[in-house]
């Protein structure tokens, strides 16, 4: 730009457009003033700097930064509570060249996940842990965490914290001090300017020694979380100078190289090695139908429409033709819409992951998924529609559309309850993904009453049927068979 010079610009190590809420795309969910924006500001910066953004993965934790995947272009891993050092380890173990971080929040860090923490130090695990000190819990409304400060007030120590009661605040650093393995402990603050530089250098060290195949690092930033302290982002940075610091005095806590004891050199062994036996696994030959074929699937409708039912028979399925196979459910925010939806991929490869962000087949029990979920459906793709016409004006430019009354089918046979089964003859017949005898022998093994069973194989012959006998020949091209 003519007439002015850049000094700050998006790191490349973050996406173009985080793919959150439509309205979101440009910007990401933390709360002005909360330190999170600035924590990933630095490590987005020392990956590129580093240059090591494309064999990183970052793990990111249950907290207000569970949606770190949305922003850092790098190898993404969500996990549970508290988990993330533990899956950090399994990570960088089983793929040693790559860059792996734990980013954590202190009640993931210090509470759920204490015993993660001090293991994964306690092992000199070669990863690094950003762990985000903000002395409260942010994400779930400011409950008291292991690092509020004596007398600070919060939703469950409403008095302020009382050392008798609660306990003193816990001192990560200071606490894997006590270990003789990890390798780099260093508390740094984002209380000013001058800080976050020494923070940022603190990022770049923590990663070189990831680098250099050094051990264990952990960076903790004391950090401010306006939005619950209830303080305007200036002055919860200056809290954090003030107030939060005095309490966790920054340093560097370790920063040498564990001088590891000898059985530290035991030469590494393979498991056939130790054992005597051959490491090879025999190739055991695919069974699979040749009808079968690759496939990613969305089914969306409402709760107890059985959506997530039809995506597990799908997936069970394709595990019986001996496909790589995922099912994904959805929970979360979806629910409390009335929503509930299931992605199901089937695969002859390895499946990286269970996400589809667009499926080739969406399959729409209801209006409102079908208006939620349509526009993001594969090009050339396929929408089943549980109904007799699309809705009033309803139009999907991209895939085709065939309405299939399921639930109109499954009250003729007697119970709605298996307009889902319907759905999925239709879908078998419609796709040819799957052969419909390992539908049938599905339900044979899980739908114990003989009734049910009877009525599911009726619902599942009534799809097909309406597939090939009610929908129009053109709209519905059939492919024609897919031989492996
Ligand atoms: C197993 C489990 N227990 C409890 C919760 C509820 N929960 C969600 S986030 C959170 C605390 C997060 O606080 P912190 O780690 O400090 O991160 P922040 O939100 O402040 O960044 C809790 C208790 C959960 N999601 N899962
Ligand atoms: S609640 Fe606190 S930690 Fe969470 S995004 Fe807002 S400021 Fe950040």
């Amino acid at each position: 730009m003519e007439g002015y010079q850049v000094i700050h610009e998006k790191s490349p190590a973050f996406y173009d457009k985080y793919e959150r809420k439509a309205e979101l795309q440009h910007q990401t969910h933390y709360c002005p003033g909360c330190g999170h924006g600035v924590v990933h500001k630095l490590i987005a910066d020392a990956l590129t700097e580093l240059g090591v953004q494309d064999r990183t993965v970052l793990v990111s934790p249950v907290g207000c930064s569970v949606f770190a995947y949305y922003y850092f272009d790098v190898g993404n891993v969500q996990v549970a509570h508290g988990r993330a050092p533990a899956a950090a380890t399994a990570l960088k173990r089983a793929n040693p060249e790559s860059i792996v971080i734990a980013y954590q929040g202190d009640g993931d860090l210090a509470a759920i996940g204490t015993a993660e923490i001090i293991h994964a130090a306690n092992r000199g695990e070669n990863i690094c842990v950003f762990f985000v000190n903000n002395s409260i819990y942010g994400m779930t409304g400011g409950q008291m965490a292991p690092t509020t400060l004596v007398g600070q007030k919060s939703t469950t120590s409403p008095w302020g914290r009382r050392s008798h009661n609660e306990g003193l605040p816990i001192h990560v650093c200071e606490l894997l001090a006590g270990l003789e393995t990890p390798t780099y402990l260093e508390r740094v603050a984002l209380s000013d300017m001058k800080n976050i530089m020494k923070a940022k250098k603190a990022v770049k060290k923590a990663l070189q020694n990831q680098k250099d195949g050094a051990g264990f690092s952990l960076v903790e930033f004391l950090s401010p979380c306006p939005t619950i302290l209830k303080m305007d982002p200036v002055v919860a940075r200056q809290w954090v100078g003030d107030t939060l610091l005095k309490a966790f005095p920054l340093g560097v806590f370790r920063d040498r190289k564990p001088e590891l004891p000898v059985d530290a050199k035991i030469p590494h062994q393979t498991v056939g090695e130790a054992l005597g036996v051959s490491d090879t696994v025999a190739e055991i030959p695919p069974r699979r139908h040749h009808r079968t074929r690759d496939l990613t699937v969305k089914i969306a409708g409402f709760g107890g429409q059985g959506v997530l039912l039809m995506g597990q028979l799908l997936a069970e399925m394709g595990l019986r033709e001996s496909l790589e196979v995922s099912w994904l459910p959805s929970y979360g925010p979806e629910m409390r819409s009335g929503s509930a939806h299931c992605h199901v991929t089937l695969s002859h490869d390895r499946i990286g992951t269970p996400l589809i962000s667009h499926p080739e087949v969406l399959v729409a029990m209801n209006e409102l998924s079908l208006y939620k979920f349509a526009p993001s459906v594969d090009s050339g793709g396929l929408i089943l529609y549980n109904s007799t016409k699309p809705p009033e004006g309803f139009a999907a430019p991209q895939a085709r559309i065939i309405c299939v009354p399921a639930s109109d089918i499954a009250d003729k046979l007697g119970s709605a309850k298996v307009a889902n089964v319907v759905m999925l003859g239709a879908l078998l017949e419609e796709t040819e993904c799957l052969p419909a005898e390992s539908a049938i022998s599905v339900l044979q093994s899980t739908v114990g009453n003989p009734k049910l069973l009877e009525l599911d194989k009726q619902a599942i012959a009534a799809g097909r049927d309406y597939i090939d006998t009610q929908v129009e020949v053109g709209a519905v091209s059939q492919p024609d068979g897919y031989s492996y």
